[in-house]
Order: C-alpha cells, then sequence, then structure tokens
C-alpha cells in the first residue's frame, strides 16, 4: 500500500477579475502555494495545482458600472493581465482557467443540479432588498449601511469588513442602494438555500475534532466560532443578471450565488487541465488517497472550510480538504491594502519596474508573510532584504565560490585529498537540511523554511569565511581543493532546495554549475556528490543585484501620490450653497492677472501684501495666503482675480480685489488651477 497521499490536488483561491494582482493576494495565496507545489513535485509526488479567474459576483458588475463597460469586458481585459502576471511572476499553476469557461458552467449547474433533484436545498420566497429606481434585486454587495454588530456605517450586506461579522442584507440598519444610494424596499423573491444548519454535527467532527491539532489556529478559531454562532440556510442562489443561470424551471433571472459557484471551479479547472494531459481528473477530487489542500486568505475561510465542504459533503461523492492554511491580510506601509483605492503595489506594474527581479519580491513577501497575524510591507524592508539578505548572503557565497573554483582550477572541481573535521562537519550539518525545511513545508510554515534555506546558505558563507581558502591557497593548496570541494557541494545544495522559494535563482545558479537537472531534493542528504570531482562549472553571473535608495524612493513617491489623490477623492466636497440668479453672478467681474510682486505683511504671519496687474491696472492686494506660499513662490504666477470687491483696509494697507483661491488633498491653499496636482473636485474656491 504506497504512502498516503498518492497525489496533491492543490488549489489557489480563485482571483476575481475586477482588478490586477497585488502583493497582498500574492503574501496571501499565491507565493505560499507555489512553494508548497514546487516542493511536493520536487519530492517526485503526483500533483495537480489549480487556479483560475473568478469571473462572476457583483464585484464584476460593479466595476464594469463604473467603467461603463460590460462584465464580459472587464473579466476578459483583468482575466488577460491576471494570468499573464501569474506566469511572468513564476507562479507554476498546472492550470489556470476561468469561470466564464463553458466547461465550468456546465459542472457548476451540473452540481447545483443534482442538489437540487436529491432535494438538498429548500425552496423559500423571501423578502430581499429591491432597489425601485434601478428596477433590480440587490445582492449583497449592491447594500451598504450600519453593521448592527459594531456600528460600521460601510457593512455590505453579506459581510462586515470592520468586525468580520456574516451579515444579511436586510440586517443592515439605514441600508442603501450603491447602484442609485436609494433606500432599497424589500419584495418577495424565490431563492434555493443549503440549509448548511444540517451540516453542523458533521463539521463539528471533521474540523473541532478531526483538525484541531493541525489546522492553523486562526483558521480553526474563525471556523469554531461561526459554528458556535449557529450555522442558518444560506441562500445560493441571486436575482442578478451576470453569473451562472440557474438550471431550473421558474428560475428566469437569476443565477447561482458566485460563492456557490466560485469553489466548483477548482473541480472544473482540474477537468480542463486533465483533459488537456491525458489524465482522468475524479481521482484529484474522488479517491481517499489524494490530500486536497485549499491556499485561501482569511476573509475566504468561511466559504472553503464550511460551505464548500457542505456543498461537498451534500453531493457525496467528493474527497474533502486535508487542510486550509489560510493567511491573514498583509498591509502595505501601515495602510490596508485596497483595489479600489488603488493602494497597492501591483504585480504587472512591479514585473515592469523590477525585471527579472521576481525572486526578490516572492523573497519579501515569504519572509514576511502574514501567516499568523496581519504583517506590514515596506519597500524600506524590501530593500534590506535584497541587499542584506540575498546579496549579501545567498548571493556573495555563490560569487565566491564560483568565482575561485574558476580562478584556481579554470572551473574544474578537484578531487579532494582528504575532508578535517570541520568539513565533515559542515557535509554533515548541509544533509540535514532537506529533511528541515521539508518539515517546516509540510506544515505550511514557509517563512521558518525560507530561514532554513537561508541558513544554508550561511552556512556556506561561514565555512568560507573561516577557512578563507584565498589565504590557504598559498601554502597549502590541497587544503583549498577540499574546502572548494565542501563550498560547491553547498552550492549545489543551494540550487536544488531553494527551487521552491526562488524558482528563477534556482535556474540560474543549476546553470551556472552546469548540474544535470535530475538531482532531487532527498540527494541532498544521500548522495556523495552532488557535484562530483573533475566536474566543469561555468562563469560567475551575479544572482542578485543591490537596490539603490533613489529605487525604492521612486516607488515610495508613487504612494504618495496615490496617497494624495485618495484624499482628494475622498474628500467629502461641502454642501452646495444656496442658488443664484445669472444677474447675481454677472455683478462680479473676474479677471486673469499676474503677480508682479510680493511681500509679507508684518507682524501679520497670515498675510502677504501683493502687486498684481490686472490688466486693467497694477494694484495692491491683500492675500491671506502667507502659511502656505511664500512670497518667492508666488511672484510671476498667473492667478484669478476677483476685481471689482469693494476695497478693505487690512493692517492699515487697502486691499483692491481679491485673488480666487482653492485647496489641495492635504489642506493646502493654491492658486486656482484645476489641473493643480492633487486638488480633487468640489474644493471651495475663493
Ligand atoms: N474570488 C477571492 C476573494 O474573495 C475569491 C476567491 C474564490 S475561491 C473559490 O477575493
Ligand atoms: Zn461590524
Amino acid at each position: 500500500m504506497s504512502a498516503y497521499p498518492k497525489r496533491y490536488t492543490i488549489t489557489a483561491a480563485l482571483p476575481y477579475t475586477n482588478g490586477p494582482i497585488h502583493i497582498g493576494h500574492l503574501a496571501g495565496v499565491y507565493v505560499p502555494s507555489d512553494i508548497y507545489a514546487r516542493f511536493q513535485r520536487l519530492q517526485g509526488r503526483d500533483v495537480a495545482f489549480i487556479c483560475g479567474s473568478d469571473e462572476h459576483g457583483v464585484a464584476i458588475s460593479i466595476k464594469a458600472k463604473k467603467e461603463g463597460t460590460t462584465p464580459r469586458e472587464v473579466i476578459d481585459k483583468y482575466h488577460g493581465i491576471i494570468q499573464k502576471s501569474f506566469q511572468d511572476f513564476g507562479i507554476s499553476f498546472d492550470n489556470y482557467s476561468r469561470t466564464s469557461a463553458p466547461v465550468h458552467h456546465e459542472t457548476a449547474s451540473a452540481f447545483f443540479r443534482k442538489l437540487y433533484d436529491e432535494g438538498k436545498f429548500i425552496e423559500e420566497v423571501t423578502e430581499q432588498l429591491y432597489d425601485e429606481q434601478a428596477e433590480q434585486f440587490l445582492a449583497d454587495r449592491f447594500v451598504t449601511g450600519t453593521c448592527p454588530v459594531c456600528g460600521n456605517e460601510e457593512a455590505y450586506g453579506d459581510q462586515c469588513e470592520r468586525c468580520g461579522s456574516s451579515l444579511n442584507a436586510t440586517d443592515l440598519i439605514n441600508p442603501k442602494s450603491t447602484i442609485t444610494g436609494t433606500t432599497p424596499v424589500l419584495k418577495s423573491t424565490k431563492h434555493w438555500f443549503l440549509p448548511l444548519d444540517r451540516y453542523d454535527a458533521f463539521l463539528r467532527e471533521w474540523i473541532l475534532v478531526g483538525h484541531e491539532k493541525d489546522w492553523k489556529p486562526n483558521v480553526y478559531g474563525q471556523v469554531k466560532s461561526w459554528l458556535d454562532d449557529g450555522l442558518k440556510p444560506r441562500a445560493v442562489t441571486r436575482d442578478l443578471d451576470w453569473g451562472i443561470p440557474v438550471p431550473v424551471e421558474g428560475a428566469e433571472g437569476k443565477v447561482l450565488y458566485v460563492w456557490f459557484d466560485a469553489p466548483i471551479g477548482y473541480i472544473s479547472s482540474t477537468k480542463e487541465w486533465a483533459q488537456r494531459v491525458g489524465r482522468d481528473w475524479e481521482p484529484y477530487w474522488k479517491s481517499d488517497d489524494t490530500k486536497l489542500v485549499h491556499f485561501i486568505g482569511k476573509d475566504n475561510i468561511v466559504f472553503h472550510c464550511v460551505i464548500f465542504p457542505a456543498m461537498l459533503k451534500a453531493e457525496g461523492s467528493y474527497i474533502l480538504p486535508d487542510n486550509v492554511p489560510a493567511n491573514e491580510f498583509l498591509n502595505l506601509e501601515g495602510s490596508k491594502l485596497s483595489t479600489s483605492k488603488n493602494w497597492a503595489v501591483w504585480l504587472h506594474e512591479y514585473l515592469e519596474d523590477f525585471p527579472g527581479q521576481q525572486d526578490v519580491l516572492r523573497y519579501a513577501l515569504t519572509a514576511n508573510a502574514p501567516e499568523t497575524k496581519d504583517n506590514d510591507f515596506t519597500w524600506k524592508d524590501f530593500q534590506a532584504r535584497n541587499n542584506n539578505e540575498l546579496v549579501a548572503i545567498f548571493g556573495n557565497f555563490i560569487n565566491r565560490v564560483v568565482v575561485l573554483t574558476n580562478k584556481y582550477y579554470e572551473g574544474v572541481l578537484p578531487a579532494p585529498h582528504a575532508f578535517s573535521d570541520v568539513d565533515e562537519a559542515t557535509l554533515t550539518e548541509m544533509r540535514a537540511y532537506p529533511a528541515v525545511i521539508a518539515s517546516s513545508v509540510e506544515r505550511y510554515r514557509f517563512r521558518e523554511a525560507l530561514g532554513e534555506l537561508m541558513n544554508l546558505a550561511r552556512l556556506g558563507n561561514k565555512y568560507l569565511a573561516d577557512g578563507e581558502p584565498w589565504k590557504v591557497i598559498k601554502e597549502d593548496p590541497a587544503r583549498v581543493q577540499a574546502q572548494m570541494y565542501v563550498a560547491l557541494q553547498i552550492a549545489a545544495a543551494l540550487a536544488v532546495l531553494s527551487e521552491p522559494f526562488l524558482p528563477f535563482t534556482a535556474g540560474k545558479l543549476k546553470n551556472m554549475l552546469n548540474l544535470e537537472r535530475d538531482l532531487r531534493w532527498n540527494d541532498i542528504a544521500t548522495q556523495a556528490d552532488l557535484i562530483p570531482a573533475g566536474h566543469k562549472i561555468g562563469q560567475a553571473e551575479l544572482l542578485f543585484a543591490k537596490i539603490e535608495d533613489e529605487t525604492i524612493q521612486k516607488q515610495v513617491e508613487k504612494l504618495e501620490a496615490t496617497k494624495t489623490a485618495n484624499a482628494a477623492e475622498n474628500k467629502k466636497a461641502e454642501p452646495q450653497k444656496g442658488l443664484i440668479h445669472y444677474e447675481d453672478f454677472a455683478k462680479m467681474d473676474i479677471r486673469t492677472g499676474t503677480i508682479l510682486e510680493a511681500e509679507k505683511m508684518p507682524k501679520a504671519n497670515k498675510l502677504l501684501v501683493l502687486k498684481v496687474d490686472t490688466g486693467i491696472d497694477i494694484r495692491t492686494i491683500v492675500s491671506g495666503i502667507a502659511e502656505h506660499l511664500s512670497p518667492e513662490e508666488v511672484v510671476g504666477k498667473r492667478v484669478t482675480v476677483l476685481v471689482n470687491l469693494a476695497p478693505r483696509a487690512l493692517r492699515g494697507v487697502e486691499s483692491q480685489g481679491m485673488i480666487l483661491m482653492t485647496q489641495n488633498a492635504e489642506g493646502q491653499l493654491v492658486f486656482v488651477n484645476p489641473d493643480e496636482e492633487g486638488v480633487g473636485n468640489g474644493e471651495i474656491i475663493s
């Protein structure tokens, strides 16, 4: 009987095609799942690493409305961007499908129909929120209102992101439609519900008893509180025009709830893959000797640990996930990542700004992964990880080994005469790393595993620093042959053991060492000569380049600009003043002008005394801008002037008119110029 598991089905959460991939998605889901899949393949195991675009759901419809396009255009745009950025970043899916594909519509419809025919749903007419102006029922994400649990005024119909409570839209206090802003009304509509409460005992036994020891505490805890709160029937259909039509009579205008159809997307993507590679898909989802692992972010725990398993249980022929190692959230420079606020480091932009440096980001995101608590990504840390760890430890060690082997032996590894105790101890320590790293990976502790990989690089660095072959070579060349032999074994070990974490680096290193492709993970522990004497290695090339301050500064400034733009956009504009008539407006005489001279008003820190050429004359105007603009900054500026404002004496100086000003997102007074950086809509001109 072969050891369990015979095969691995590894899934990564299907990204919504309402925007590109950012570092939060990578840190939470895609880098850890890729490490795990690559590692299992290196063990020689049968792996199906599955993902695809999640293309239904109101997030897509909202995006289409926002961009004035159709859901189909939105999903085609972002499916393409996402799929290409995953490929370019080395996320090694065996298949990346999409839930708009026919295979998924067929699979999800059949899944629903089976449960329907077997009476697993409750059919119920309920009161749902309906937007009379838009003439449509409101899905959860189309309703915002006050969370009844924590008072958050921006809670959505299905979930409150502040307190994590799962809500029904009708729970919201003072609900508003996000489509028209109107208050929705309740209207009857028929839907089909999955009676989650009937799976309470099964879920308690399977998870709270069966996985108390091996599921991450953050996942186990969230599931337990869900079960303790009491499961309720959950609607698995919606009144929407975008999604998979409900495959039963009398369901016109209704689609499958996106969280019913999306997880089935893992199954349809596996089918698509199996057909392409000539495999049978069923064992990957139905055989008890398959290990099914879902990689997700913490906001998807309930869907992957409660709802989808209940669906699989109801259907009856599927296996259940062995583990769901959800990560917490990654923040960016101290603030929550946000697609809608463009507060993110987008993967496709990173790949443009840092060509060939995929592994630096993989490294930084793994070393800093939010595995047990939310964590923060900063560009400073990114630079430090690269310069102080990848360059200074990993890259430095490899460079020394390859340069010295080429310098002393023209790249041909000499046969060592004898090993010292230090050599033996170092080789023994090296041979322990495959098991050490494997143990961390198998427990989904990728930060820890990466730390161990770097310890192997440190071992190599220390071995050379202590042995100083560049000094010993003069008086004991035989000793140096042994030293370079040992150092090259460690370099070969790094080439193999780094592949799950730093696949691009591993490839470069294998080429540099002319390493045969078939070195396997455990060969590092068992094989005497990873690189045999007589083997010729290639020339040295830098594995990692130092990242300079100005490179990082550019990224920080890019984020600062986003923050400014957001602040401007997010500022609530003052309500409009009472209406005036044209005759009122016509009384104002507004001209263009130029500031010729400027000086501070003595003993008045807010006032500048200006000499302004209004085209009619040159006049004095006193302006309260001294705390925002210096005299030097304003001379020569073109301005808008209200010239027929009655003269006023200010601190003894007669001011003959007013220069129109507004303010930017930081509240900085600026001259009226709609293109002025950071001036949002709705700013008052005064
Ligand atoms: N599309 C990702 C999210 O909630 C969601 C995952 C589906 S996995 C079946 O951002
Ligand atoms: Zn709340």
